[in-house]
């Protein structure tokens, strides 16, 4: 039996000191393999000034310590009424105005104009606040999603037009009801007017409301419309980086390793093509199996070895949303090369 058990010990201590070793050799290799590609040549674009060199497609070069490129994002008007053709009752104490409308962008809402004009100051003026609040069973709900206000200072007697900016803009999502609430700050002592248009239906996808209790109920004028616009600032839903020329200052460079840093939220993509040439001019962009119809998609990958045997390389950097809110944002690009 002991003999038995002895020999029994020897194989599995045998088996785990291979085991160990082949562990140990196999560190050792990835670790001589690390130092062979950290101490390769290297092309690094990972300032502001790296990307700001190359060519722009619906993209912007973002923070200015450190150098990142993103979608580009535009402001632009959504949802409009503009016509008028009388004022509202006073909005003052509990008296609540409010318009529902249909975003028709995805995007952050950023701001909302409305025309208005003062009345009485009272002896404890308030500001003038726009929220943009959810719709509930076709009315404004009691959920703020966003506030802005307009000091009472800046309201004369006439009628002109406020842009109610959203210190964090509240997300929007295309096709989703909400509601503009119009009212004053803290029941203040002034009243204010703001420019409708009655009678008419003319913007089909929401109505103007009233409310006589500080917005607890809210009665539907549904032939008026308020006089209003929307702003939404979205991202691009794609765009383009193409790198500046890297210059190895030799013919017979071998092009190693694609490696980037970059933060690719859900709903996002970014992918990488490459070109290589000798005259420093013809760019011609293709991915890892040399085709311009396949892409980079993953960090360190070993770059296409029909580049060999060149000497100057652009990359091209391909952004892509789903989801106009969100961008992929490219921080750090790294070419690994081996030169004469
Ligand atoms: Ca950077
Ligand atoms: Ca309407």
């Amino acid at each position: 039996m002991n003999r038995r058990i002895g020999i029994t010990t020897v194989l599995v201590t045998l088996i785990l000191i291979s085991i160990v070793f082949a562990d140990i050799l196999n560190y050792y290799g990835r670790i001589v393999a690390t130092i062979i590609v950290l101490e390769s040549p290297k092309w690094i674009q990972t300032t502001y000034e790296d990307f700001n060199a190359g060519i722009k497609t619906n993209v912007v070069i973002t923070n200015i310590d450190n150098g990142e490129v993103e979608l580009a994002k535009t402001v632009s008007l959504d949802q409009s009424q503009t016509l008028e053709d009388k004022d509202s009752g006073k909005i003052e104490l509990n008296k609540y105005e409010a318009q529902t409308f249909i975003a028709g962008k995805t995007g952050k809402l950023v701001s909302v104009i409305i025309k208005a004009k003062k009345g009485q100051d009272g002896n404890n003026p308030q500001p003038l606040v726009v929220e943009l609040r959810n719709v509930d069973g076709g009315k404004p709900g009691s959920t703020i999603l966003a506030s802005a206000e307009i000091p009472h200072t800046n309201f004369t007697g006439s009628d002109k037009e406020y842009n109610f900016t959203f210190s964090t803009p509240p997300d929007v999502i295309a096709g989703t009801s909400y509601a503009i609430v119009i009212r004053q700050k803290s029941r203040g002592t002034a009243d204010y007017k703001i420019r409708i248009k009655d009678k008419g239906n003319f913007y089909p996808d929401g109505a103007r409301f009233k409310s006589d209790d500080g917005g607890s109920t809210w009665t539907e004028q549904a032939n008026d419309d308020i006089y209003f616009k929307t702003y939404v600032e979205s991202y691009a839903t794609s765009g383009v980086f193409e790198s500046q020329a890297f210059d190895s200052n030799s013919a017979s460079t071998k092009w190693k390793k694609l490696y980037w840093d970059a933060d690719i939220p859900t709903g996002t993509s970014l992918k990488f093509q490459l070109a290589t040439n000798n005259d420093g001019i013809t760019w011609n962009f293709v991915g890892p199996d040399g085709s311009s119809s396949t892409y980079y998609t993953t960090s360190d990958s070993d770059i296409w070895s029909g580049h060999d045997n060149t000497r100057y390389i652009k990359f091209k950097a391909f952004f892509e949303t789903t989801n106009a809110t969100i961008t992929p944002v490219l921080k750090e690009v790294i070419i690994f090369y081996l030169s004469d």
